[in-house]
């Protein structure tokens, strides 16, 4: 118990440090992408009220002979879509493909929540579930969402995108294989190393995402105003 403590600790450091730097980030990108900017600072700031309740021993139950971290599922019902949320927006997505983007996000986290307090075999058709609905998001990540980002986004936002895609997609298909390898699913990864893998991923996407798109909305930033300077010299 003590060292699930100790990674609940070092992921709410982890939270607060990277939160800290998005926050200042806010100052040094372009004004007009300050609105959408701060979706970034909102996922590692909600993981850090997540963390300090989990490193205090709130939010876990008892169900199916295991422990179930409620507020982790919390944290990732409202930070999950946010990350797919702030995709779609930087894609310039329509309001149809975006809505179901985070529905489908925001299910999926639900029906993983379900399976994990659900006795076996139903857990994992809930899982299943979760599963598919999971596959819904891929789906739309790389057709629907990526055609409105090539035909909206310049050669640099395409490949920005294209980054943030790949890096959600494949560090969040980590998650499930720990939820059926942990105790909810097979029981064959315990309850420790579940945690510390899991602390370790969260801080990574929700800090790595932001510092990514950071550096790029601030690259950006500077590749616009070099390319005005010439057009107003000219115009002079
Ligand atoms: C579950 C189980 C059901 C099937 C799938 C899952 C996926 C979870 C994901 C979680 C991502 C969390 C992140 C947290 C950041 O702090 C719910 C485990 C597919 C993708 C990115």
């Amino acid at each position: 118990m003590a060292t699930i403590t100790t990674w609940f600790t070092l992921g709410l450091l982890g939270e607060l440090l990277g939160t800290a730097v998005l926050a200042y980030g806010y100052t040094l990108v372009p004004e007009e992408t300050r609105k959408r900017y701060l979706l970034l600072i909102a996922i590692p700031g909600i993981a850090i009220v997540a963390y300090a309740l989990m490193a205090l021993g709130f939010g876990s139950i008892q169900s199916e002979g295991h422990t179930v971290y409620v507020i982790r599922y919390a944290d990732w019902l409202l930070t999950t879509p946010l990350n797919v949320w702030f995709l779609a927006l930087l894609a310039g997505a329509s309001r149809q493909d975006t809505v179901k983007l985070v529905v489908l996000q925001a299910l999926t986290i639900v029906f993983g929540f379900a399976g994990a307090v659900t006795p076996s075999p139903i857990s994992y058709a809930l899982f299943a579930v979760g599963a598919a609905l999971f596959g819904g998001v891929i789906y739309l990540l790389y057709r629907n969402i990526a055609v409105a980002a090539k035909s909206t986004l310049s050669d640099i936002e395409i490949s920005l995108y294209r980054t943030l895609r790949n890096f959600v997609i494949v560090l969040w298909m980590v998650y499930p294989v720990v939820w059926l390898l942990g105790a909810a699913g097979l029981g064959l990864m315990d309850v420790e190393t579940a945690t510390l893998v899991i602390v370790y991923l969260d801080v990574v996407t929700k800090v790595g995402f932001g510092v990514i798109a950071l550096l790029a909305m601030m690259d950006l930033g500077s590749v616009g105003e070099t390319a005005e300077e010439p057009t107003s010299v000219a115009g002079d």
